[in-house]
């Protein structure tokens, strides 16, 4: 009779857990991937002759990684500036030393952006590039340029606004809303 009522509590408790265990079991975890459709299909970007390796990094500042491909055969590099979606500009070559081979990324000058350090076989060197972008504007809020801030700003970032130019987009969200006015106010307020 103990025998009896034991079994059947192993068996009650064995249904409560089994979903359970099957829940918690490798492989049934919601969302999982399907290794077999883990990528979508490949979009190919054109880059130099003989690229050996590729390196990723924010290159012109807006957020997302762009693309740096060393060329071993044209001696360069190819840059390719994300377009904020997965896809990129046509590259831009830059020269590099003799038979490139890695590059590496890095704040090589201390002004805030992306360098690059390109290891070079054949001519046993390294090629140091750096980071030409402009640096971000001091005074935002200057709309028409003048170096001062005045009510000819207001005025201008108000035509802007008006004519949909996202150079009014102060909040830097992709839309033109109220809260670009505040975020301008601030800027103004913050003076150059
Ligand atoms: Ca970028
Ligand atoms: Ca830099
Ligand atoms: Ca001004
Ligand atoms: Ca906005």
């Amino acid at each position: 009779m103990f025998q009896q009522t034991l079994t059947d509590r192993i068996v009650r408790l064995a249904r409560v857990l089994t979903p359970l265990l099957v829940l918690a079991a490798p492989g049934a975890a919601l969302g999982q991937c399907d290794p077999a459709t883990l990528f979508g299909a490949q979009t190919r970007f054109a880059a130099g002759d003989g690229p050996r390796s590729v390196v990723l990094g924010d290159l012109d500042g807006d957020g997302d990684a762009d693309m740096v491909l060393v060329n071993t055969s044209t001696n360069d590099v190819s840059v390719l500036l994300n377009r904020g979606d997965g896809t990129f500009d046509p590259q831009q070559r830059f020269a590099a030393g003799d038979g490139p081979q890695s590059v590496a990324l890095g704040d090589l000058d201390g002004d805030g952006d992306a360098d690059m350090a390109v290891a070079n076989l054949r001519s046993d060197d390294a090629s140091v590039l750096l980071n030409q972008c402009a640096p971000s504007d001091p005074c935002p809020a200057d709309l028409d340029g003048d170096g001062e801030l005045t009510l000819f700003d207001f005025l201008a970032f108000q035509n802007l606004f008006d004519a949909g130019d996202l150079r009014a987009d102060f909040d830097g969200d992709g839309s033109l809303t109220l809260f670009d006015f505040l975020a301008f106010q601030n800027a103004f307020d913050a003076g150059c």
